[in-house]
C-alpha cells in the first residue's frame, strides 16, 4: 500500500493494511489511525495529537519523521497505544499535516477507547486548522478570535471556554462575549438575572451586583430599593410572617413549630403546642416529650391520665401522683369505696363482707375482726344483742322488741327459737301471738 512509517517512541508503527479492530495485549487500548493526504501538498511532518471534550490531551502531540523529510505517498499510519484506564473515553483524534513546522492541512475524528484493542480511524486532511489564525475551522475548532490564548472566550486550541459565546463569521474573527456580562458596574438600577440586567420585581428582586432573586412570600409583600421588605420594613425573620404590613408567628410561619415572642420556637417537653399556637411546656409528671402535632405525650403515647406519671415504660399509677389507690388497670381512684379502698398510691383493695366500709382509704378494721357479732361503724357488738343484732362483721340491725327476744347466732332477729313475729303480732313467752 505504499505507506510511510512515521512514528516512533510513544507512537509504534503499525504496517497492518487491515482497517478491522485488532485486538492487543491486555492492559492497553489504542488507535490505529491511518492519514489520508494530497502527496502534493509538500508535506514533511504528520502531527498527531488527541484531547478529551474539555481539551484535555490524552498523549503528547507528536510529530515525526524526524527529522522532517518530504511525504510524498499519500497516506502513512499510526498505531498509539495507551493504557487501559483510557478504554471507553471518547476522544478526539487529530491529525495535521505540517511544511516546515506550519500546519497546512488538518483532520479531526472522535472515536471511543476500546480495552485491549485498537480502535480504526481514518483521518482525511483537508483544510488547515490553525488557532490564532481568525478563521473558525469547522469540525475542528469552535472558534477563532485570532490570538492562540485563552481565558478571553475563544480557548488556546480554539475551543469556546465555559460560560461564553462565541460568533463565527466567515470571514473571522469571532467575537466572543461572557454569558456572565451582567455585573455591578453596568447594572446600577436592577438585578442580574442571568446576563440581563432586570428592573427589581418582587419576583426578582435585588440590587447591582447581587442576582435576581424572588421574595418570600410568606416574610414579605413587597420589593422596594432591590430589597424584599413587609410593608416599609424588613423581610421578616424566618419563621414568621408577613401580615398587612406585621411580622407574626402563625400557623403560616410557624408549621413546625409553636410561637414564643412573636418567634417561632422548636418544639420541645417544656414548649409544646399545636403549630402557630403559643408555646406551653407539658406538665413534666404527665409527659416527657412533645408530639409532631404539638401535644404533650408520653413517649409514644398521649400524655398520662390525672393521677399518673410517665416514665421511660410509659404512664403508671403510684404514690407519686396518687393520694387515692390503684386499680388493676393503672387509674387512680379516690380509695374511699368499699370495692375500692386504698390511699397513698397502694393497691386498691375491696373491704369484705356486707358491713364493710372503707374509711380514710383503709377498710374499718371491724368488718374483718368482728367474726362473731356485727359493725356499726367500726365499733364490734359482740355478742350480738337486741338493738345491735348481726353475725360475721354485718352491719347491725335493730330487732323490734315487741316481735323479737333475742338475737340468734345467724344474726337474724328471734322470737324464741323461731323467726320474729310477723307486723301485728306480739311475741310473748309462749311465741308469738295476737296482742
Ligand atoms: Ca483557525
Ligand atoms: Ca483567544
Amino acid at each position: 500500500m505504499g505507506r510511510a512509517p512515521v512514528v516512533a517512541a510513544l507512537l509504534l508503527l503499525f504496517t497492518g493494511c487491515g482497517k478491522e479492530t485488532v485486538v492487543i495485549q491486555k492492559g492497553l487500548t489504542g488507535i490505529d489511525a491511518t492519514i489520508v493526504y494530497d502527496g502534493a501538498l509538500g508535506l514533511d511532518q504528520i502531527r498527531v495529537s488527541g484531547r478529551l471534550d474539555d481539551g484535555t490531551a490524552v498523549f503528547p502531540a507528536t510529530a515525526r519523521p524526524e527529522p522532517p523529510q518530504p511525504l510524498t505517498t499519500g497516506e502513512t499510519s499510526v498505531v498509539i497505544l495507551l493504557n487501559e484506564a483510557l478504554a471507553g473515553s471518547a476522544i478526539y483524534v487529530r491529525g495535521d499535516g505540517l511544511v516546515a513546522g506550519t500546519v497546512s492541512a488538518s483532520d479531526q475524528e472522535r472515536l471511543t477507547l476500546l480495552a485491549a484493542a485498537l480502535v480504526p480511524v481514518t483521518l482525511a486532511l483537508g483544510d488547515q486548522a490553525i488557532c490564532g489564525d481568525g478563521r473558525t475551522r469547522a469540525g475542528i475548532e469552535t472558534c477563532d478570535d485570532g490570538n492562540d490564548w485563552g481565558t478571553d472566550g475563544c480557548s488556546a486550541v480554539c475551543l469556546v471556554e465555559a460560560d461564553w459565546s462565541c460568533t463565527t463569521p466567515d470571514p473571522g474573527p469571532s467575537v466572543c462575549t461572557s454569558n456572565l456580562s451582567c455585573d455591578a458596574q453596568r447594572c446600577t438600577t436592577g438585578c442580574c438575572s442571568g446576563a440581563d440586567c432586570v428592573a427589581a420585581t418582587f419576583d426578582a428582586c435585588g440590587v447591582e451586583a447581587r442576582g435576581c432573586a424572588p421574595c418570600d412570600p410568606i416574610r414579605a409583600d413587597d420589593c422596594i430599593g432591590g430589597e424584599c421588605t413587609c410593608g416599609e420594613a424588613a423581610a421578616c425573620l424566618p419563621g414568621q410572617h408577613c401580615v398587612l404590613g406585621a411580622c407574626v408567628c402563625d400557623p403560616t410561619s410557624c408549621a413546625n413549630g409553636c410561637c414564643a415572642d412573636n418567634r417561632c420556637q422548636l418544639r420541645s417537653v417544656d414548649a409544646c403546642a399545636p403549630a402557630g399556637d403559643a408555646c406551653a411546656p407539658c406538665d413534666p409528671v404527665a409527659a416527657d416529650t412533645c408530639g409532631a402535632n404539638g401535644e404533650c405525650r408520653c413517649g409514644s403515647l398521649l400524655a398520662c391520665a390525672l393521677g399518673q406519671h410517665c416514665d421511660p415504660n410509659g404512664c403508671h399509677c403510684d404514690a407519686t401522683t396518687c393520694d387515692g389507690c390503684c386499680t388493676t388497670s393503672g387509674v387512680c381512684d379516690r380509695g374511699d369505696q368499699k370495692n375500692r379502698c386504698g390511699s397513698a398510691g397502694a393497691d386498691c383493695t375491696a373491704c369484705t363482707g356486707p358491713g364493710a366500709a372503707c374509711d380514710a382509704g383503709a377498710c374499718d378494721a371491724c368488718t374483718v375482726s368482728c367474726g362473731g357479732g356485727c359493725c356499726t361503724g367500726s365499733t364490734c357488738h359482740e355478742p350480738a344483742e337486741l338493738s345491735f343484732c348481726g353475725a360475721a362483721g354485718d352491719a347491725c340491725v335493730w330487732c323490734d322488741p315487741t316481735r323479737a327476744d333475742n338475737c340468734g347466732g345467724d344474726g337474724h332477729c328471734h322470737c324464741g327459737l323461731g323467726a320474729a313475729c310477723a307486723p301485728g303480732s306480739v311475741c310473748g313467752a309462749q311465741g308469738c301471738a295476737p296482742p
